[in-house]
């Protein structure tokens, strides 16, 4: 009979990784065991990455690259098109066809807040926090349309317990138990980036990381998401992240959009004014769509104007996707279809003698899987442009820096409720600051047969 050693050793002697076993008799059986669920969990995709170093981006030619017919916020017919893509959304969510898809297994980190990013505070009168806002405008949505909007929530192994925790606390902010889906990504582990071993971050434990918003697909199915949208006749996901509170959280018109097109996977993008924001570029090469990373977009390639003045590539990401549940099913199915993407990161690790070493320069490869590397296989595919005063204002930067801060969050949300309020007719004093909660109202006409025109608003105001 084997030893579990002896089956650890001959599954990593083919990929030069035997080391991870170099402690193993200084563990207790506990221990061995935890250590060996590891290293059977780790895919072979990455211990071959490991062994050649790849898990490499591909280039793409991007002189080729143009930008996919898109619904434009400024084409004449938008109007009259926005009407009946609509009707189609709220038909379908009137019918309980679509579910939410929100990825969370972020930290405040950069925020210098130790906890799931979404228990972050945001709202500039409440102090609600980005669940709370997201998680009321799902609420919202149901309560407009008569139909459960499931939500399936994807954690991190470090947001996990407390993300559990403080929705359970918090009732959910409104939503059914049966309607909420928690469930946790998977991990992948760093490598060495001179010898493409595969580091230990403890004697029992590899250094491992969240595999990426990419590791969706496989954490949906693993966990039971999948079926559970079939079973409930979901056809389609409206996916969006935890940092960006202004998300139109199953807008009926990008939903509409993406049923009248029959696409698989719409995306909404905002128009990019300056080469160097930091949203992926949706283009299209050849006929295949795809989104290329704003970090692997060349500053030329960013930076070239089209005839209008515009940026050509100026279709940016804000990672607000509509996912037909039957094209997931079908790409969960295949473990490739999504690639690995790595970043050279600092990782702590456990040198031969057994001591943790804190590299001061970039030592390790992390690998990651992203959630838009799907959209080259979309039968068909849609670019839906929205304002980003309405749709993008996400919270990623420690206050102090230019963009992306806590109150630069604030001032978008507070603008938005002083349009919403002044297109209500009411007036708001100078200086004061004013939120809405999405259960209050989800857009300025719900506002409007709630607030008289005339009213002055003069202090400080949550609508709730
Ligand atoms: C992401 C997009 C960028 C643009 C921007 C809009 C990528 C690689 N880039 O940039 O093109 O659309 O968002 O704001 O996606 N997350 C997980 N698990 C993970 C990694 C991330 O749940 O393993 C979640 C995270 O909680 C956050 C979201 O995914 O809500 C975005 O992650 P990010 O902050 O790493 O992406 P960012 O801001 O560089």
């Amino acid at each position: 009979m084997t030893s579990d050693y002896d089956e650890l050793i001959s599954l990593l002697k083919p990929h030069g990784q035997q080391h991870l076993l170099r402690f193993w008799d200084k563990l207790n059986p506990v221990q061995q065991q935890e250590l060996g669920e590891e290293i059977r969990r780790l895919d072979i995709g990455v211990l071959t990455a490991a062994r050649s170093g790849a898990g490499q981006d591909a280039t793409h030619d991007l002189s080729r690259a143009v930008i996919p017919p898109a619904i434009r916020l400024q084409q004449p017919d938008r109007e009259t098109w926005a009407q009946s893509a609509q009707h189609l959304g709220a038909e379908a969510l009137s019918a309980g066809k679509v579910g939410c898809l929100l990825v969370a297994g972020g930290q405040g980190s950069r925020l210098g807040f130790d906890h799931p990013k979404g228990m972050f505070s945001i709202g500039p009168v409440s102090g609600a926090s980005l669940f709370q806002i997201l998680l009321e405008k799902i609420v919202a949505t149901r309560d407009r349309y008569g139909a459960a909007v499931p939500l399936f929530l994807m954690t991190s192994p470090a947001t996990d317990d407390e993300t559990v925790a403080y929705l359970s606390e918090q009732r959910n902010f409104g939503l059914a138990e049966d309607d909420v889906h928690i469930f946790c990504q998977g991990t992948l582990p760093a490598i060495d980036a001179q010898m493409h071993k595969l580091l230990l971050a403890e004697p029992g434990h590899l250094a491992l990381s969240p595999d990426g918003h990419g590791g969706m697909l496989e954490a949906l199915k693993r966990s039971g998401g999948l079926d559970a949208l079939r079973r409930r006749g979901v056809e389609h996901l409206f996916y969006f992240q935890v940092d960006n509170p202004l998300a139109q959280v199953c807008d009926p018109e990008t939903i509409g959009a993406h049923l009248m097109a029959q696409s698989e996977y719409t995306l909404q993008v905002v128009n990019k004014r300056d080469p160097g924001e930091r949203v992926g570029v949706v283009v299209s090469i050849d006929g295949q769509m795809r989104v290329v990373e704003y970090s692997d977009l060349p500053a030329e390639a960013a930076a070239e104007r089209a005839p209008d003045g515009g940026l050509k590539l100026w279709a940016g990401s804000i990672a607000v996707h509509m996912f037909a549940v039957d094209f997931l099913q079908r790409m969960a199915a295949d473990p490739q279809s999504l690639p690995l993407h790595r970043a050279l990161k600092k990782v702590p690790y456990l040198d031969e003698q057994g001591r943790t070493v804190q590299p001061q320069q970039p030592n390790a490869i992390k690998l990651e899987r992203f959630i838009f590397d799907l959209l080259p296989h979309a039968a068909r595919g849609l670019v839906v442009e929205v304002d980003p005063a309405a749709a993008f204002a996400p919270v990623k930067n420690a206050p102090g820096e230019k963009i992306e801060t806590p109150e630069y969050v604030q001032d978008y949300l507070m603008a938005q409720a002083r349009r919403w309020l002044a297109a209500a007719g009411a007036e708001v004093a100078e200086g004061v600051r004013v939120e809405i909660s999405p259960r209050f109202a989800l857009d300025a006409a719900e506002l409007a047969t709630k607030i008289n025109s005339g009213t002055k608003i003069t202090r400080d105001t949550y609508f709730t």
